[in-house]
C-alpha cells in the first residue's frame, strides 16, 4: 500500500502526523462496492495521520469505527474517547473518513469538544469549481498552472490529485467541476472517449475520498462535437444527442455528479440563440441525464456584457433577478441554479443577490469565489471568511425562512440538491495556493460549508493551529491579522461598495477609470459633485425594488442605507455625511491611509515570524506581503488623488494628497 506521496507538496493542515497514538483499530463494513474503496482509504489514511496503528478483526481495537443507528449523512459521532479507546460512528462509510479528519483535527490542533461529538454537514452539496484550462492555463488562477492538465494533456499526476482529493475531504467537500464553465474548443470535446479515459482516472481518485466529479459543458456542443446544424434545447435530436453523450459517460464514470452550464453569458452559447428560455435549456439536459441521477447546475451569472455607460437606465445588477426570478418553479428537481453571492461580480464588497428569497420553488447552490481574483490575487493577503459569513447570515427579511444558509437548503424542493460552490485557488504551486496564508480560505470555506456556525476566528484560529507551530501569542496576532485582512483590503482599495476600479483585465491593482467608459456595466458615475450609481427606484435604476419591502426601504433611502453599500446604491455627493459622521470624501482619505498603515503592521508583525516558521514559508509570506504593500500604497494614492481632483476637498489631516 502506497503510503507516503512521491510528488512534494505542502501537506497544509494535515501536516503533522500522530506517531504511535494507537495501535489497533478495527472497521464495521458497510456491504456495496463504493464502501469498499472508502474502506481502503480510510486504512490508508489511518496509517498516514496515525501511523503504526494495524487494523484488527474484533471489536475490542483501541479506535473503533462503527455502523450508527442514527442518520448522520455524510457526518460521523465520536462517542467514546477515553486515553487510547476512541470510536467512531457514521452511517455511511465516508462518514468514517470525515470522523477520522476531525479525530486527527481534536489530537493534533488541540481542540476542545464534548463527548459524543456528532457533526452532521448543513449543506448537501458543497462544491468547488475549477476554472482550469486544457492548456494548462487557470483563468483568475493566481498559483501556477492547472493540477489536472499541461499544454493541452491529462497531467496524469494521480500522487498530486490524491493529496488534493484528502485535502478536500478532510475540510468536507464531496463535488468538484474540474474544467472551466468557459468552455473553449478543445473542453467541449471532455465529453468523448478519449478524454474520459483520462477523466475516469480522475473520478475514481475522488470518489475515494466522497467526492463527486462533474464537468463544465459548452452548450453548443451539439454543434462543436456532435456536428449537428443546431443546439435547440426544444430539437429532438439534439436531446437524443445530449442522452447518448450521457451515457457514454456513465457507462465510463458510473460515480459521474453531473453537468455545469455557463450559458447566454460573456460570449458563451446558450438557449437564446433559439429563442429559448434558460428553463428549455437546463431542462432538456436534466431529461437526458435523468436516468443516471445526475444533476445540472446553472449558473445565473447571465447579463448584458455589451452595454454602454451612456445609458444608465440598464442595470447589470438587475439582470439575474429579473431572468431568473421570472422561471421560478419551471425547472426540472435535477436542475440547481447557481447564484453568485452578489448581484455584480465577486467585489470586496456587494450587496447580497437580491435572487435568494425570490426563488421558492427552484433548487439553489450559492456560489463564492476562493480564488481572489477582486481580492488581491493571492498576493494580497484576504481571509474571505467574514465575507461569506455575511452572505450566509444575510436576513432577506422575507417572511418565513428568511436567512440566506437557510434559504438554499428550505427553498430547494430537492434538499439534496442544494448548497454552496465556490471557485477555487489551487494549481501547481508549492504551496497550492500562492500565498500560504490563501489556504485558509480554501480551508475556511469547507468548514463553514459543512458547518454553517461555525465563527470566521473560530475557523482562522483552527487553521493557525494546523498550519504552524506558534507560541500563543504569535498565534493569536496572525489570527488578528486574518480576522483584519478583508477590512484592510477594502480600505485601501473601492470605498462604500463602489466596486470595479480595478486594471481591467486583470483585475489586480487600481485603476479608477479602468472600466467607465466601457461595456461592462460596472460604472461608478464619478464627477465633481459626487460618486456612485443610483439604483433607487424613486430616481435610479430601481434594483432596491428587488428586496423584500424592509429590505427595499431600509437600500431605497439613503439615509437608512448601511455606510459599506452606499455607493452601490446612490450617487452622493462628497459632502454626504455617513452615519460614522464622516463625509464620503473624509471617509475615503481616512480608509486609504488606514488600509496602508495596516498593511505596515503586518509586514512588520510578519518579519517577527523569521525562525519561528518554516524556512519556505516565511519568505513566501514575507515575498507577498512586501508586494502588498506595494499595491496597497498605489491604491491609496490613486484613489486619494482621484477624488481630491474631482472634489477639490482637502484632508482634514493634511496628509500626503497628490495634487
Ligand atoms: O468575473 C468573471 C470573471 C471571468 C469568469 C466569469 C464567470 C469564468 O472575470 O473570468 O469566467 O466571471 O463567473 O463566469
Amino acid at each position: 500500500m502506497e503510503v507516503g506521496f512521491t510528488t512534494k507538496r505542502d501537506l497544509c493542515w494535515l501536516k503533522k502526523p500522530m506517531q504511535n497514538k494507537f495501535s489497533t483499530f478495527s472497521v464495521e463494513d458497510f456491504k456495496d462496492t463504493d464502501a469498499k474503496i472508502i474502506h481502503e482509504t480510510l486504512c490508508m489514511e489511518i496509517s498516514r495521520l496515525f501511523p503504526n496503528a494495524k487494523e484488527i478483526f474484533e471489536a475490542k481495537a483501541e479506535l473503533i469505527f462503527a455502523k450508527s443507528e442514527d442518520d448522520l449523512k455524510e457526518g460521523f459521532c465520536i462517542s467514546c474517547f477515553e486515553n487510547h479507546n476512541v470510536r467512531i460512528l457514521a452511517s455511511e462509510e465516508i462518514g468514517y473518513l470525515h470522523g477520522l479528519f476531525a479525530l486527527y483535527e481534536i489530537l493534533a490542533g488541540e481542540r476542545k469538544v464534548t463527548i459524543p461529538y456528532t457533526s452532521v454537514p448543513d449543506q448537501s452539496i458543497r462544491m468547488l469549481n475549477h476554472w482550469d484550462n486544457f492548456d494548462g492555463s487557470i483563468e483568475r488562477g493566481y498559483a501556477g498552472d492547472s493540477i489536472f492538465y499541461d499544454r493541452n494533456e491529462f497531467r496524469g499526476d494521480y500522487d498530486l490529485l490524491t493529496q488534493y482529493a484528502r485535502l478536500l475531504c478532510s475540510v468536507g467537500i464531496n463535488a468538484v467541476s474540474i474544467n472551466n464553465v468557459n468552455v473553449h474548443h478543445r473542453e467541449a470535446f471532455f465529453i468523448e472517449k478519449p478524454a474520459l479515459m483520462h477523466i475516469k482516472k480522475i473520478a475514481a481518485i475522488f470518489s475515494a475520498y466522497g467526492i463527486r466529479l462533474f464537468l463544465a459543458i459548452n452548450f453548443a456542443a451539439p454543434i462543436i462535437v456532435g456536428k449537428l446544424d443546431s443546439a435547440d434545447p426544444c430539437d429532438p435530436q439534439v436531446k437524443n444527442w445530449w442522452t447518448k453523450v450521457l451515457d457514454g459517460i456513465y457507462e465510463e464514470i458510473p460515480q459521474f455528479g453531473g453537468l455545469l452550464v455557463k450559458a447566454d453569458s460573456e460570449g458563451e452559447p446558450g438557449p437564446f440563440t433559439y429563442g429559448r428560455t434558460h428553463a428549455d435549456g437546463a431542462n432538456m439536459l436534466a431529461s437526458a441525464i435523468a436516468s443516471h441521477k445526475g444533476v445540472i447546475i446553472w449558473r445565473c451569472f447571465v447579463y448584458n456584457c455589451r452595454q454602454s455607460w451612456k445609458d444608465r437606465s440598464l442595470d447589470r445588477a438587475n439582470a439575474a433577478y429579473d431572468l431568473f426570478s421570472t422561471l421560478d418553479g419551471t425547472f426540472a428537481e435535477n436542475v440547481i441554479l447557481q447564484i453568485k453571492n452578489g448581484p455584480i461580480d465577486f467585489q470586496i464588497r456587494e450587496p447580497v443577490s437580491p435572487l435568494f428569497g425570490a426563488l421558492h420553488k427552484t433548487n439553489q447552490i450559492l456560489e463564492f469565489e476562493i480564488t481572489q481574483e477582486y481580492t488581491g490575487h493571492q498576493i494580497d493577503q484576504c481571509y474571505l471568511l467574514p465575507m461569506w459569513k455575511e452572505v450566509m447570515d444575510f436576513d432577506t427579511r422575507y417572511e418565513g425562512i428568511s436567512l440566506v444558509k437557510d434559504i438554499l437548503r428550505e427553498y430547494s424542493p430537492s434538499r439534496k440538491n442544494s448548497g454552496i460552490a465556490a471557485v477555487v485557488n489551487v494549481g501547481m504551486d508549492e504551496n497550492w495556493t500562492g500565498n500560504k496564508l490563501a489556504q485558509a480560505n480554501l480551508f475556511g470555506y469547507g468548514l463553514l460549508c459543512w458547518d454553517n456556525a461555525l465563527s470566521s476566528e473560530e475557523i482562522a484560529e483552527r487553521w493557525v493551529r494546523l498550519s504552524f507551530s506558534l507560541e500563543e501569542e504569535d498565534e493569536k496576532k496572525m489570527v488578528d491579522m486574518l480576522m483584519t485582512s478583508r477590512e484592510t483590503y477594502e480600505n485601501y482599495s473601492c470605498p462604500l461598495g463602489v466596486g470595479f476600479m480595478c486594471k481591467p483585465g486583470i483585475h489586480y491593482g487600481v485603476d479608477v477609470d479602468g472600466y467607465e467608459y466601457d461595456r461592462w456595466g460596472t460604472y461608478h458615475y464619478a464627477d465633481r459633485n459626487g460618486v456612485g450609481r443610483e439604483r433607487s427606484l424613486a430616481t435610479g435604476t430601481g434594483y432596491t425594488r428587488r428586496y423584500s419591502d424592509s429590505r427595499f426601504r431600509e437600500y431605497e433611502d439613503v439615509n437608512t442605507c448601511p455606510d459599506e453599500l452606499l455607493l452601490f446604491m446612490h450617487h452622493v455627493s462628497y459632502d454626504h455625511v455617513l452615519h460614522s459622521g464622516k463625509t464620503v470624501i473624509q471617509h475615503i482619505y481616512d480608509t486609504h491611509f488606514k488600509g496602508v498603515e495596516t498593511v505596515e503592521q503586518y509586514l512588520a508583525f510578519i518579519r517577527t515570524l523569521e525562525g519561528k516558521i518554516e524556512k519556505a514559508e516565511f519568505e513566501n509570506i514575507l515575498e507577498r506581503a512586501e508586494r502588498q504593500l506595494a499595491a496597497a500604497v498605489e491604491w491609496r494614492d490613486t484613489i486619494n488623488t482621484y477624488f481630491y481632483r474631482k472634489s477639490g476637498i482637502e484632508d482634514e489631516q493634511h496628509r500626503t494628497v497628490y495634487a
